[in-house]
């Protein structure tokens, strides 16, 4: 592997990610019931503009020229995820086989085409049936019920999908869904009155990757890999001293949400410096939770956008974080501040403090959203998206050259798409989406990124 050239090992996955809601659209067809976001973003005033993801990039129906995309692209890696509540419409109970007939033709198309499918099993989208029959992560049961939905997709589709993820991005669907004091600004946007009441919640989350790591292993006909998909807030440290790499080590598993997700799935037991901060708002975690939880993975999916500078303090903790100052570079969302750094730091936090310095690591998500325009000649030339993508990628091969195992990567995203409450006003892509048309115009980015990928570096 030659350093200065930003070379990567011949082995190293390049990929695209996306997710069902945000880009499949096809909201009512074939027998697919909504899910929370659907419900959610009915309601006026939740999403910017009053947008949903009934149509999106319509891509249920315009999967094998999206397939195409790809193979212009050349990624050998596709991460897509699978829209619950097209398996099993009422969220538990009779398979509707248009659902599974769907994916189906999707993954064969993809192999057809040498891609290798990576299927995220829930990204966000709970049936809405769950939600009226129990309030859905407030109950238990929605564990046991993604358990038995996990079943009923892999003993289906595992005879040609070898890589699953369970949940994407727990404290999201899970913190921003619920809240006490405000609004929460994700779905299914229920006030509780504790706090206890949302840790609750992302606790009933981890059960159900726990579950379903075991579903998936009992289920897939042929050996498959099994990951989690999580985004933990990743401290950098602001000089590579010795005293602020110690400061970032000892902030990765306490800082922010890290300490009740990754840390309890990866160890088997929550921070103990969460679990005193919480005090009786701890969840309540019953005798053989944690075991549960702490399943073995076969590899963890990181979704890194941005990160924290810390430096080391003479407290208890032993580190502050720092704000950023005015002027700090961000692109065009409001926490996508620039810090390339987060994914070396990221993954050598892994293995460096939670004791997993063998786990495969893999770049689930990493991209931007930018102001992009289409030009007079039909183009988009997002040279700040390149800018930033190639900043990025360059301290994942950091992490690489270091020896650390990173083995893949996936842009975020392969398409504009519905990004959750800003609606269709920020754009990820690498391709440009024309909603009104749904012509789909690869980014300056997309022809940048398949350079990389044909000359296997960062360029
Ligand atoms: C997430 C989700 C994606 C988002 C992306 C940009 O990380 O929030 O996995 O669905 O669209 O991250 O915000």
């Amino acid at each position: 592997m030659n350093v200065a050239s930003y070379q990567f090992p011949a082995a190293f996955q390049w990929g695209a990610a996306t997710a069902a809601y945000q880009i499949e659209g096809a909201a009512t067809a074939d027998g697919r019931k909504p899910s929370v976001w659907d419900r959610f973003s009915a309601i006026r005033g939740r999403v910017l503009k009053g947008d949903t993801g009934a149509i999106a990039c319509d891509h249920y129906h315009r999967y094998e020229q999206d397939i195409q995309l790809m193979v212009k692209l050349g990624i050998r890696h596709y991460r897509f995820s699978i829209a619950w509540s097209r398996i099993l419409p009422e969220g538990r109970g009779n398979v509707n086989w248009a659902g599974i007939d769907f994916y189906q033709r999707l993954v064969d198309g993809l192999l057809s085409h040498g891609i290798t499918p990576h299927a995220t099993l829930f990204h966000w989208d709970s049936p809405q049936a769950l939600e009226d029959r129990y309030g859905s992560w407030r109950s238990r049961e929605m564990a046991l019920d993604f358990a038995d939905y996990v079943t009923a997709v892999v003993s289906r589709l595992g005879d040609r999908i070898t890589h699953w993820m369970t949940l994407n991005e727990i404290l999201c669907f899970t913190h921003m869904g619920y809240a006490v004091d405000k609004i929460p600004p994700h779905a299914p946007g229920t006030q509780v009155k504790s706090l206890k009441e949302v840790w609750q919640t992302s606790h009933h989350a981890l059960l159900a990757h726990g579950l379903g790591c075991q579903a998936i292993r009992a289920a897939s006909p042929i050996p498959c890999s099994v990951a989690l998909v999580d985004n933990p807030v990743i401290p950098v440290p602001i000089t590579e001293s010795a005293a602020d790499i110690a400061a970032a080590q000892a902030a990765f598993s306490t800082i922010e949400g890290n300490g009740g997700i990754i840390v309890p799935a990866l160890t088997g037991a929550y921070s103990p410096v969460l679990l005193e901060r919480l005090g009786a708002n701890a969840p309540d975690i019953q005798t053989g939770d944690l075991d549960i939880i702490h399943q073995p993975l076969d590899a963890l999916g990181l979704n890194l956008y941005s990160g924290t500078y810390v430096r080391a303090a003479d407290n208890p903790c032993g580190y502050v974080c720092l704000a950023y100052p005015t002027g700090y570079p961000r692109l065009h969302m409001p926490w996508l501040w620039v810090v390339p750094d987060a994914i070396y730091w990221g993954v050598r936090h892994v293995g460096k403090t939670l004791g997993q310095s063998d786990l495969p690591i893999v770049m689930t998500e990493n991209g931007c959203a930018a102001q992009d325009e289409v030009n007079a000649a039909g183009e988009v030339i997002d040279s700040d998206r390149i800018f930033y993508l190639r900043q990025y990628l360059k301290s994942a091969h950091r992490a690489v050259a270091e020896g650390y195992p990173l083995q893949g990567y996936f842009v975020w995203s392969l398409l504009d798409n519905f990004e959750w409450s800003w609606g269709y006003d920020r754009r990820f892509g690498i391709t440009y989406v024309d909603y009104a048309t749904q012509q789909r115009i690869p980014k300056a980015s997309f022809h940048w990124y398949a350079e990389c990928i044909r000359q296997n570096r960062v360029c």
